[in-house]
């Protein structure tokens, strides 16, 4: 949306966004901002949505196969979380003039992106576990500071969701303390998926800084508060003793605490494979996003039939305006 005003009146508008910003107040839907804060504000939102929808899938392959109704409730209610903060963010998003059927299709036809880490496999319940530690845990980290992003609606919808994120983690932890306690096929069980997901999850943070051009941006506008590096560390530093209590190793040789820095060091992640799923070229990004355009297909006709009752219910409505 390019708005063309005179120069003094635009003039004033960028120096009030620019003080709503300096003063750590949020910026509101109605209020004006610049075309790219704009942008930034719907691709971030945007991928973090679908992110969220598709993410539902990974965990979703387990829920017939949950070893007990307990587990089974307990995954499906998450599943069902997942499904929610999509929505609360497509909602965010529409306040900044985005259309969700537009988002959508962008997601289906790998025009918008969703987080990496949805595109690796789960083959065992340990990976429901390790993704409610590890993964729930990474997204925590990062999106605690979002609930002080400038822009109000993603900030208040990020309040919920953590809150919600953080009973999922507690739910993998605990799902991975009972298999812990359990026999040693359990315990290797969780170590091979502790294996698996633990460099992906660390990518979650995104790039390096010195090669993620949005950062320096996102923190000016203070959407963005730490840079991917430091909420990587952030992360690491939370999860050796978390790993330690449950008495998994974390795979990685060169992580080992490092007195001076008062934090963790830890070994070169493997960028080549972040690119490579980024590009598309990760183990399930074909899978993950079939199944997302086949579910929209699918439901075209719930579509059709929502938009024929809202547009009848308009009518009868304006009917009864005009007798009355
Ligand atoms: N995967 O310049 P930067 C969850 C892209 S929710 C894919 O550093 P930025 C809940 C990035 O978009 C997980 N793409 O970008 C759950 C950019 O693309 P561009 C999702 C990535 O935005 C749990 C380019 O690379 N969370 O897990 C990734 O400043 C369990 C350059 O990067 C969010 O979305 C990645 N990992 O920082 C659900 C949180 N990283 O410019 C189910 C909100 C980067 O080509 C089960 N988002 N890219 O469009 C953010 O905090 C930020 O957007 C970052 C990236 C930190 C992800």
């Amino acid at each position: 949306m390019t708005t063309t005003l005179p120069a003094p009146q635009a003039d004033d508008l960028q120096h009030d966004f620019d003080a709503t910003i300096s003063d750590d107040r949020r910026i509101e839907p109605r209020d004006w901002m610049p075309d790219a804060y704009r942008k930034t504000m719907i691709r971030q939102i945007a991928q973090h949505a679908h992110s969220e929808i598709i993410g539902m899938q990974p965990e979703g392959n387990w829920i017939t196969r949950a070893p007990s109704l307990r587990r089974k409730a307990v995954l499906l209610a998450k599943v069902q979380d997942e499904a929610g903060h999509g929505m609360y963010l497509y909602s965010a998003a529409e306040t900044l003039g985005a259309d969700r059927a537009d988002m959508t299709g962008k997601l289906i036809t790998g025009r918008q992106k969703y987080s990496s880490i949805f595109n690796y496999p789960t083959l065992t319940y340990a990976d429901v576990g390790v993704i409610g530690w590890l993964v729930d845990g990474a997204a925590i980290c990062n999106q605690v500071p979002l609930c002080r992003a400038s822009y109000g609606p993603y900030a208040r919808a990020m309040v919920r969701i953590c809150k919600e994120e953080s009973f999922h983690q507690r739910q993998g932890y605990e799902l991975l303390l009972t298999m812990m306690r359990g026999s040693d096929k359990q315990r290797a069980m969780v170590q091979e998926a502790t294996n698996r997901f633990w460099w992906p999850s660390l990518m979650m943070f995104g790039p390096p800084d010195h090669r993620s051009p949005n950062t320096e941006q996102s923190m000016q506008w203070g959407i963005k508060r730490h840079t991917n590096d430091e909420l990587r560390q952030r992360f690491v530093d939370m999860t050796v003793p978390q790993a330690a209590k449950l008495g998994v190793t974390l795979p990685d040789p060169d992580l080992r605490w490092n007195e001076e820095r008062g934090r963790h060091d830890f070994g070169e992640i493997d960028w080549s494979e972040f690119d490579a799923v980024l590009k598309g070229d990760g183990p399930c990004n074909t899978q993950r996003v079939q199944h997302r355009r086949a579910a929209h297909e699918d439901g075209e006709w719930v579509r059709d039939a929502a938009t024929a009752y809202a547009a009848k219910t308009a009518a009868r409505r304006a009917e009864k305006k005009v007798a009355s």
